[in-house]
């Protein structure tokens, strides 16, 4: 029988996916397999790892109910060799198809794997495009070429013309590409941010938590505290109730940061799009079917659309581009190890205790804590790239490389020396208290800019800007603030380079 071997991946439950699409119900086999090098390659935060392995449980139920077959090789299979190869080996064995049909993977590391498969199984391996994806690889490469500073914004406006989405004749809606003067409102205390919808783990889910509990206690996370969805039908309703509750103040809010509230406005749905159980195109006809029906505003759906639209398909176009070589550069030559409260919490600056605790407890934090809490600090802090980049990938829930490390390595770190982005997004105190109500409780004052009971981030950002003088001065977006430094006189700039190294030196 000309039977395919179609494997399918964690990242990859999506019902349309390249490699389902021609399936021959009658003579094709799906492969799903739990892997324990995919559990370890970096020790992943154990909500994540609950949710890809009962997804893909999940998935493969589906698959089964709609009368397709599928091979699915569990972590605890006393068989199980651990790794992609190994199961794709010991498959072919089990099945003999003719071919071996698969969508092509997240990483590059993976990527890197499948180039192998061919010779080594001595069958043909047909590695299809991922047009999950609004802008095929292919096309970002084209639309990369010959430049030296590309920009989000003018691949964005690309992407809009070429989906149509909020355009009339040829412009842009309401006039303007980009409404986000409009979105860096500060939180009022009486503005009620809604309450996340959460899911109780179903019998497959509680089944793969013990399974979890037992092979990744090392790992970190708390798992009393999942609540994520499991299915496509679960995913569409957290859209659904961010779409209702979300949508029509994510664009005035969307910069701001409260206390005990992670996710203010924002979707929660970045694990759903990264594992396939959403995909990109509806999300985003869905936010615009709102702004369309008057449920929304246009500043909150074009923001939005441009995060998906626009970053998500950005950084996942730089990532294919620049991989292997992107995650190599360090720019700003940052070497300061990553501080043990990364991993704890355990701070006095209460901005970052409340970034972390959220991420351990939820393996979630919203974009502005991630960018401008303890990615701003990493920054100042000259923490080195490769263990920022690490944990990154280890805490949260929709951490996959391809969108994490150029967020990391180039929004946060400017380690790729300003290709993803014109400058880096360094900032003092004064951001963040006029963000968030958190510089209320805390153990320092953001309103000190030296001496032991200042904010650290104030004189850690001049001392970043001094430290980095001779690469960052010419860069037009930092005239401003290198003006200011050099309106500083000496006594200034000695006194923020005491204060800075006393506290980098009690880091370790
Ligand atoms: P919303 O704020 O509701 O945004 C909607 C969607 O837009 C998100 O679900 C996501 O799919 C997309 N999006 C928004 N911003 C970005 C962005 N900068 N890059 C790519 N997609 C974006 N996102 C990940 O999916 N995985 C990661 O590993 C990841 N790591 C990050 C690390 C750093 C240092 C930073 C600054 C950002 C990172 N992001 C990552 C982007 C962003 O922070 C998350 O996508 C977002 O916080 C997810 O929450 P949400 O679904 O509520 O997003
Ligand atoms: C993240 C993850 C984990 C924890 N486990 C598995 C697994 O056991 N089997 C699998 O197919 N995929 C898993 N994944 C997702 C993969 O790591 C992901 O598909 C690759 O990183 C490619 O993006
Ligand atoms: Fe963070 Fe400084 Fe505010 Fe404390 S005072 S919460 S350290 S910004």
């Amino acid at each position: 029988m000309n039977r395919s071997l179609r494997l399918v991946l964690g990242d990859q439950l999506t019902p349309a996916l390249a490699s389902l699409r021609d399936l021959d119900a009658a003579a094709d086999i799906v492969l799903m397999v739990e892997v324990a090098d995919e559990t370890r390659y970096v020790p992943h935060h154990k909500q994540k790892i609950v949710l890809v392995l009962s997804a893909m449980r999940h998935f493969a139920a589906d698959l089964r109910s709609r009368g397709i077959r599928v091979d699915y090789v569990q972590l605890d299979d006393p068989a199980n060799t651990g790794s992609f190869g190994g199961e794709l080996q010991r498959a072919v064995a089990r099945h003999r198809p003719a071919t071996v049909v698969l969508t092509e993977p997240g990483e590059w590391r993976v990527r890197e794997m499948m180039q192998s498969w061919q010779a080594a199984l001595g069958l043909p391996v047909e590695i299809r495009d991922d047009d999950r994806f609004l802008c095929p690889r292919a096309d970002f490469a084209c639309w990369l070429e010959g430049r030296s500073a590309p920009r989000m914004e003018f691949f964005y406006r690309e992407m809009r013309k070429r989906t149509g989405w909020l355009m009339e004749a040829g412009k842009p809606v309401g006039g303007d590409w980009n409404f986000d003067s409009e979105n860096r409102k500060k939180l009022p205390a009486r503005e009620v941010v809604p309450v996340r919808q959460g899911f109780l783990p179903d019998a497959i889910t509680r089944e793969v938590m013990a399974l979890v509990a037992l092979r990744c206690a090392d790992h970190l996370g708390d798992l009393d505290a999942f609540h994520w969805a499991v299915t496509r039908e679960g995913a569409l309703q957290a859209l659904d109730a961010f779409l209702r509750e979300g949508l029509p103040r994510f664009g005035d809010y969307q910069d701001a940061m409260r206390a005990g509230a992670p996710w203010v406005f924002h979707s929660i749905i970045s694990p759903y799009l990264n594992i396939g159980l959403l995909v990109a195109r509806e999300v985003c006809e869905a936010a615009i079917a709102e702004w369309q029906a008057g449920r929304a505003p246009l500043n909150a759906v074009e923001g939005f659309v441009r995060q998906i639209l626009g970053w998500r398909e950005y950084v996942r176009g730089l990532y294919w581009s620049c991989m292997p070589d992107y995650e190599k550069g360090n720019f700003l030559d940052a070497q300061r190890p990553l501080p043990s409260f990364y991993w704890t919490g355990d701070t006095p600056m209460r901005c970052i205790r409340e970034t972390v605790q959220d991420t351990l407890r939820h393996a979630y934090a919203h974009h502005i804590q991630r960018l401008m809490v303890t990615g701003n600090f990493a920054l100042l802090a000259g923490l080195k790239p490769s263990e920022v980049e690490a944990w990154y990938l280890i805490v949260y829930a929709d951490a996959f490389e391809w969108v994490e490390l150029p967020n990391v390595h180039g929004m946060v770190l400017h380690a790729d020396g300003g290709f993803l982005g014109s400058k880096p997004y360094a900032a003092s105190g004064a951001y963040i208290d006029r963000m968030s109500d958190y510089c209320k409780g805390c153990a320092y004052d953001v309103k000190q800019k030296s001496g032991a009971a200042a904010c650290p981030f104030n004189y850690l950002y001049w001392d970043f800007l001094l430290r980095n003088e001779p690469k960052l001065s010419g860069n037009p977006r930092m005239a401003m603030p290198y003006r200011s430094l050099a309106a500083m006189d000496a006594d200034r700039k000695k006194q923020i380079r005491a204060d800075a190294t006393r506290f980098l030196d009690s880091l370790t």
